[in-house]
């Protein structure tokens, strides 16, 4: 089939699924075009069945705004008359299935839409009444819908109500990159270059450092942690809350036990030396980095927002807490490690528990059943 992509290049999970699965497509035979804005952070591979097209956002003086959204979809337009797509698949409702709705309509041909919802783009946007009719148009207008959990797809059709089926079809990671190998070489490698001591735990997070992460909650779990064992809080990423963040970590004396180690390439390394990875947030419809770190080995402790509980098996291959609930989130990290024998056991679990739900071979099955059932094609 012939496949056309966009979403968002940047750092973040909706860009590593699309870029993921691109890679995964063209691998099977079919001839994937990119169409994106910025070449996709994760697409550092060249195979001969990707195609990557860039917009050029200009920006003329006559616009207050450069027009994203129609140099974009004129360009996805483009792509489907010279390469005759079957399909384009849109990651984010707003805009892009927007804009594959308006280059469908530029090019005058028949491409099926497919469009994926990922969160934010219906638990924060959803919520502002300017755009839930372009939200709702945006679904309504594809050809098929999936969100990635349950949770999601109950939330947009509770914030949204579209007249439009969604399907759940989960994210995945790539396994033979995300995995344990290896992990206790890299952890004592890098507990090494990070001057921490062998026997120290260590706890951490990854993300955007956006408020809804509640990256405080994560701080003030860790320093009532540290309280009862030796133990390291890693923190990778970078965004609007990192100064916060910086300032709650002094205010609470526990600088010398806080790693701020801002935005990494090699975020793998880092899960391998945790033995707890926390993503305590407010709106979470999937957490990616979740399951990359639970493929590497880090034990999680969640919160219930979205879809967390859906990737996290309370009690059996993680914990949950309820939102904002910092001080259950220590006591159950230090009763997990305080148990090596319960600690073993669940990451034991987690393992198998992952590899056979989030198999990233029987997800990219699904992605393509859908599309042959929407083409009629393969
Ligand atoms: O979490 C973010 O802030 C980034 C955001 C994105 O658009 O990349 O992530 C969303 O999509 C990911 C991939 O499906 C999910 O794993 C994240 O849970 C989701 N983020 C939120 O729902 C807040």
């Amino acid at each position: 089939m012939k496949i056309g992509i966009t979403c968002y290049p940047s750092v973040g999970g909706s860009g590593i699924i699309a870029t993921e699965l691109g890679i995964k497509l063209a691998e099977k035979g079919h001839e994937v075009h990119f169409i994106t804005s910025n070449i996709p952070f994760r697409l550092n591979t060249s195979h001969h069945n990707i195609h990557i097209h860039q917009t050029d956002i200009t920006d003329y003086s006559v616009f207050k705004y450069p027009p994203y959204d129609i140099t974009l979809a004129s360009k996805i337009s483009e792509v489907i008359t010279e390469y005759g797509l079957d399909l384009i698949h849109m990651h984010y409702a707003v805009p892009h299935a927007v804009c594959g709705i308006l280059a469908r309509q530029m090019s005058g041909l028949d491409v099926r839409i497919v469009t994926t919802l990922h969160g934010t783009d219906i638990t924060v946007l959803g919520h502002d009444m300017s755009l839930v009719n372009a939200i709702r148009f945006g679904i309504e207008g594809s050809d098929a819908v999936t969100a990635v959990s349950d949770s999601l797809t109950q939330e947009t059709h509770e914030l949204i109500g579209p007249d439009k089926p969604i399907e759940t079809i989960y994210n995945f990671v790539d396994e033979t990159y995300f995995n344990t190998a290896g992990r206790e070489e890299t952890a004592t490698r890098m507990k090494k270059r990070y001057g921490i001591a062998q026997d120290t735990k260590v706890l951490m997070h990854t993300s955007n450092f956006r408020k809804i992460k509640r990256i405080d909650d994560i701080v003030r779990t860790f320093s009532i942690v540290q309280e009862q064992m030796d133990a390291v809080l890693v923190l990778i990423g970078d965004g609007p809350e990192t100064n916060s963040i910086r300032h709650l970590i002094k205010e609470l004396d526990i600088d010398s036990s806080v790693i701020l180690a801002g935005q990494q390439t090699d975020v793998k390394s880092f899960y391998m030396m945790s033995d707890i990875f926390l993503l305590l947030s407010q709106k979470e419809s999937f957490g990616l980095a979740l399951l990359e770190a639970m493929h590497c080995g880090s034990v999680p402790i969640g919160s219930t927002a979205g879809g967390i509980s859906e990737v996290i098996r309370d009690g059996q291959t993680g914990l949950i807490v309820e939102v904002g609930d910092y001080s259950a989130a220590a006591e159950k990290i230090t009763d997990l490690l305080e148990d090596p024998k319960r600690y073993e056991s669940m990451q034991q679990q987690m393992i198998d528990d992952i590899s056979i739900r989030f198999r990233t071979d029987v997800i990219i099955e699904e992605y393509e059943a859908l599309y042959k059932r929407l083409t009629g094609d393969m």
